[in-house]
């Protein structure tokens, strides 16, 4: 990950590029989280371009932690949660080892086609992953923290960031960015609090293990949650470990199961993808 080779537009804190390797299994969603989607979770849309197929934006990080906690409690199976940096990226890429994963104008919404303006999602060209508007449209926030000088002394084996900073790594240019941002190595950071109108966001998401899902049913209780693979991670990274809070998936009254149906549809519908058919395969 990190600088493209030839590409000229890298700032220092791409560089230097380097191999890492991820070693978990993940998926992940196919757009933007929309803002039909959000809404049908947290009940509430603040995005300033309105649309139920526009990302939603305008959301912080710690916000996008409610949304995930609340689609874990539905208890599927899965994990969500956002991609680490580095997840994103390999995702981003679909195996392409350029500064952007195809013509810009194809497959991006950036300052040069969007009209001053979001765009609904999967109005450009997927990746080769099947993964639309990784570059452009929203910019979307990573698990990580983030710091500019990380590549030079983070681990390279599913790396998840520093273990703390003022900022947490948002990626992939918005609506309104240059060429220069709208590329998959560029690299950003917002504070955590913050809710701009460009930021958004997709989900990872992991299955989860017949153990895991046994400890999970069990998270009434208030129990922690066993991690898929029983790996540690460390506080507050992206994979971090789960508190299942049931009062939290309660405490507004409403359930996913108490939404409407056509609200429950849109949650559901949320497909994903995973990132590498051969590295991955047997997963879904
Ligand atoms: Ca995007």
């Amino acid at each position: 990950m990190g600088c493209s080779t030839g590409d000229a537009d890298c700032d220092p804190s791409e560089t230097p590029a380097r191999e890492v390797r991820i070693t978990r299994e993940f998926a992940m969603q196919v757009t933007e989280v929309t803002q039909a989607q959000w809404t049908a979770v947290m009940g509430y849309n603040r995005s300033v371009f309105k649309g139920d197929d526009l990302p939603v934006a305008t959301v912080s990080w710690h916000e996008v932690q409610e949304f995930l906690a609340k689609l874990d409690a539905r208890r599927d199976g899965y994990r969500y949660r956002l991609p680490t940096e580095a997840e994103w990226e390999y995702a981003a890429r679909g195996g392409s080892t350029a500064k952007n994963y195809g013509d810009l104008d194809a497959i991006a919404w950036y300052i040069a086609n969007s009209d001053g303006e979001m765009h609904a999602v999967k109005g450009k060209q997927p990746n080769r992953y099947g993964l639309h508007d990784m570059l452009g449209n929203a910019r979307e926030l990573c698990g990580d923290w983030y710091d500019p000088d990380d590549y030079r002394i983070g681990p390279t084996r599913d790396p998840k960031g520093p273990a703390s900073s003022a900022y947490r790594v948002l990626r992939g240019g918005a609506w309104h960015d240059s060429a220069r941002w709208t590329r998959v190595s560029h690299r950003d950071g917002a504070n955590p609090w913050s809710k701009n109108f460009n930021f958004g966001f997709r989900c990872a998401r992991e299955r989860l293990g017949d153990r895991a899902v046994r400890s999970r049913a069990a998270g009434a209780t208030g129990r922690e949650l066993e991690h898929p693979g029983g790996t540690e991670d460390q506080e507050g990274g992206i994979a971090g470990r789960v508190r299942v809070a049931p009062e939290r998936q309660h405490r507004t009254g409403q359930t996913l199961h108490d939404l409407p149906r056509r609200n429950r549809a849109a949650v559901e519908q949320p497909l994903f993808q995973p990132v590498d058919a051969e590295f991955l395969a047997g997963w879904r």
